[in-house]
């Protein structure tokens, strides 16, 4: 469909075109799903659905549906719930397939006034930024501005101490480098206010990961770390002699349209209609620090977007169904080491092999006060975004894992046969 050597405007011209077929949002209209299972509900203290917060779905005509069994909603009712018995105080899952859009929310926007949380609302998604980076240096990629075999070194001349590090192993975290957040946020809380309105350079980044000895020696093993996404920042802000937010708002949010999403640094605020997050402390049983307001200077360009369920869905589904990048590029995406028996890692892309068997590609995010899972079918045309409004907290990020079967594997076969819901 694409040519390699085509030029930028090229690609965002038959971006623009592909849009045709990405799922268009109206402010009122009908297209919410509720008949396969659970209803939007909310709990808290009375909290009633806002009144956008439901039925403003319209989907384009020409979406296709995945084929994929109908997504267990009552399933991913039970793991909502489970999200918020263990800790955090508002989740939320939208899946979006073909014409179909299913939506389920328990819990609180705001702990103080609340205000229940609904799909519709804005968070802060963490690493799901990292995809985005990726997006746009393999764009890059395919206009011939980079070469993803090149070392880091020859674009950004003495930034790293070894000149074999190229672009591929960072965007794939095979570069070893050392991931200065684990220092950072060694004490959760503490860490995090000693950074929550601090604003860094990317190169004071860089610094801080290249005071400890590196993971690995380049290519030689996989080793996540934020370092090689803030190397992904420089190189964009390189290459296109502008800041990464233009980058992804020229060539991602503006084509796809994606009004809820934002790179606002170093601002600290969340614009327009949002879910607060809150982190959770060390110590058991310590109040939970609303950690909404920060900068997120310390992730940048490789965790500081902000996002909706919808926009995430939308832009998993047009980058999977090609319509962010050339052929040849995507596929470079999705040359996938594997990471354990369930997770293997592509370039800025995590694919997920679920118990059913189907394969779901996306990428997960954690920022302080938020847990974010956004996935989708191969071909794009299913996706789900789920989120927790709490981090620090392994059994709410352990839970989260399990919306990825409600959505992408159906009911269970004992359940469907017995026609009951036993979990
Ligand atoms: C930062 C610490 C975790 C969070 C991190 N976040 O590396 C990046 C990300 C941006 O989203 N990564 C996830 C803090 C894992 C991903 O790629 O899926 N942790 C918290 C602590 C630990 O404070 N003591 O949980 O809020």
């Amino acid at each position: 469909m694409f040519a390699a050597t085509m030029s930028r405007s090229a690609v965002l011209g038959a971006v623009v075109l592909s849009l045709l077929a990405v799922p268009a949002r109206a402010a009122t209209g009908e297209g919410t799903d509720r008949s396969a299972g659970s209803p939007q509900r909310t709990t808290g203290t009375g909290a009633a659905e806002r009144a956008t917060g439901a039925g403003t779905t319209v989907r384009a005509t020409t979406a296709r549906p995945s084929g994929l069994p109908a997504p267990d909603t009552a399933g991913l009712g039970t793991v909502l719930d489970k999200l918020l018995t263990r800790g955090a105080p508002g989740a939320l899952a939208r899946i979006d397939d073909g014409t179909k859009t299913y939506r389920v929310t328990r819990g609180v926007a705001d702990r103080t006034n609340r205000t229940a949380i609904s799909t519709d609302d804005r968070f802060r998604i963490g690493s799901v930024t990292k995809s985005f980076s990726a997006v746009v240096l393999l764009q890059l990629a395919a206009e011939k501005k980079l070469s993803l075999d090149a070392p880091v070194n020859r674009y950004l001349p003495g930034l790293l101490p070894d000149d074999r590090i190229t672009v591929r192993h960072v965007l794939g975290h095979r570069s070893g480098l050392y991931d200065f957040s684990n220092d950072m946020f060694a004490s959760s809380v503490s860490g995090f206010e000693a950074v929550r309105n601090k604003v860094f350079t990317y190169r004071q980044l860089v610094a801080l990961s290249l005071k400890k000895p590196r993971t690995n020696a380049p290519g030689a093993a996989y080793s996540y770390s934020n370092t090689n996404f803030v190397v992904a920042g420089l190189l964009i802000e390189k290459l296109t002699g502008k800041p990464v937010r233009t980058a992804y708002q020229d060539r991602i949010i503006g084509p796809l349209k994606l009004a809820d999403t934002f790179y606002v640094h170093p601002d600290t605020k969340i614009p327009g209609r949002y879910a607060r997050g809150y982190l959770t402390p060390d110590t058991a049983g310590a109040r939970l620090v609303d950690a909404t307001a920060q900068t997120a200077s310390w992730a940048q360009s490789a965790g500081a977007l902000i996002s909706s369920a919808h926009d995430l869905n939308t832009f998993y589904s047009a980058l999977l169904g090609g319509k962010l990048l050339p052929a040849a590029a995507l596929k470079e995406m999705e040359r996938f080491v594997r990471v354990n028996s369930t997770t293997s890692y592509g370039l800025g892309l995590r694919r997920r092999d679920l118990s059913c068997g189907v394969s779901v590609y996306g990428h997960t995010g954690a920022v302080q006060g938020y847990y974010t899972y956004a996935f989708a079918t191969k071909d794009g045309r299913r996706a789900l975004t789920a989120l927790a409004t709490t981090s620090n907290n392994g059994q709410v990020l352990d839970t989260l894992a399990a919306t990825l079967d409600a959505a992408f594997c159906g009911r269970p076969k004992s359940v469907r046969t017995q026609g009951v819901t036993h979990h």
